[in-house]
């Protein structure tokens, strides 16, 4: 197939946007064959099926890399109680919080579970995302992790999507549990080992912080992670600064994220191991914080910024892309290239599937066709989706 007439946002390197006037995009198979202006275009690609695209902005497809969008139930009750006043404390008298989750969780069918992440994950396929990342989390026990992953690769059976898996036995300690440590070396690691078993682990997550884990307790699951030949990341410097990036950057993660608590030294100590800073602009909203993330520091450094939506039922109840890289923008004066990039080859790179996220040959034949003249648009409007049709995997 062959993409003619179009305006292409390539994003071959990271310094601008890429853009070709007059261009045409060759796809063989699930590939991207050939990129580049029309006069350009090679006779051996000349024969192909002609798709004219009528002038519209093609990008590479987007990609959503920290997302938790299996869990049971919501907390819309609860958003409502904290509005009216109600204290954390009553909240978690009337069963909010992160324990009404898991319970939720642990009580929903997988089938439930997967109706339920589908209204979210069809969300954002209709923005345009081609590959996101599910993490477990909210089972905090073996069975409930094990249906959270379960469900999360049902998900790329039943969607024109890809799923990447992250064990996040690491989230919270669960309720009952007096004993964080052995909680980590009797449930979450063992947990771990019978996830992969099944296949069911692509990443490791875990949550640094003060009201979960510590370093040394995430360094466990880490070690863990790193026997098994699993790639790890962390929830690091969301709410403080308690050494998680520091520890993330010492275990070569693919990413630290939130990291609004980062500093200087750390951006240099993310640089220096190669990991992506995951900007999640839902969760500060939400929570309304006011620690934005050294985005300077991160760019002084050279550190990849990748965006995303961190979609959960209690911090970012948020399924829009788009909205996410428009907070970006605005609160944290993340600039559109910058907005693009997270939502495309930097969360490519929190991933390891550097395989896509640009137009260039030989990537994945993942993009979007908007109806839109410029790529700044994209993160310039709120509540508005010019998305006209998305490839996946070379079909429209
Ligand atoms: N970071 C967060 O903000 C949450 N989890 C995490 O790792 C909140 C999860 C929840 O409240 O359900
Ligand atoms: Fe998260």
């Amino acid at each position: 197939m062959l993409l003619t007439n179009a305006q292409l946002v390539t994003l071959q390197n990271d310094d601008s946007f890429g853009l070709i006037g007059d261009g045409v995009v060759a796809l063989e198979g699930a590939k991207i064959a050939w990129a580049g202006g029309a006069s350009d275009l090679p006779d051996a690609y000349r024969g192909l099926e002609i798709h004219d695209l009528g002038g519209r902005l093609v990008t590479p497809a987007l990609i959503d890399c920290h997302t938790h969008v299996v869990f049971g139930g919501n907390r819309a009750a609860e958003f409502e109680l904290r509005l009216n006043g109600a204290s954390y404390e009553q909240v978690a008298k009337a069963g909010g919080g992160i324990v009404s989750t898991v319970s939720a969780t642990r009580a929903a069918s997988e089938d439930a579970l997967l109706a339920d992440a589908l209204t979210r994950v069809d969300a954002m396929i209709s923005e345009g995302v081609t590959l996101i990342e599910v993490k477990s989390g909210y089972g905090l026990d073996r069975e409930t992790e094990l249906k959270m992953l379960r469900v999360a690769r049902q998900i790329a059976k039943v969607r024109p999507i890809n799923v990447r898996t992250s064990f996040l036995g690491a989230h919270a300690v669960p309720a009952g549990c007096a004993d964080a440590d052995a909680y980590i070396d009797d449930v979450c690691i063992p947990t771990l080992r019978a996830a992969n078993a099944e296949g069911l682990v692509d990443a490791v997550d875990g949550f640094c912080e003060g009201i979960a884990f510590d370093t040394a307790q995430i360094a466990r699951v880490f070690a863990a992670a790193i026997k098994l030949g699993l790639p790890v990341k962390l929830h690091a410097e969301q709410l403080s600064n308690i050494g998680g990036t520091q520890l993330a950057a010492k275990f070569g993660a693919l990413s630290a994220d939130h990291v609004e608590y980062a500093t200087d030294a750390d951006a240099s100590a993310l640089a220096a191991s190669g990991t992506v800073a995951v900007i999640l602009p839902g969760a500060f909203y939400t929570l309304r914080e006011t620690q934005s993330p050294p985005i300077q520091a991160f760019r002084d450094h050279g550190v990849p910024m990748a965006l995303a939506t961190d979609c959960n039922p209690g911090s970012s109840p948020l399924t829009s892309p788009l909205l996410t890289m428009n907070m970006a923008c605005t609160l944290f004066r993340m600039t559109p290239l910058e907005a693009l990039l997270g939502m495309t080859a930097h969360a490519a790179q929190a991933l390891g599937a550097q395989d896509r996220g640009r137009i260039v040959a030989g990537a994945r034949a993942d993009l979007n066709v908007w109806d839109a003249s410029h790529p700044a648009e994209l993160s310039y409007r709120i509540g508005f989706n010019p998305l006209h049709s998305r490839i996946f995997k070379g079909s429209l």
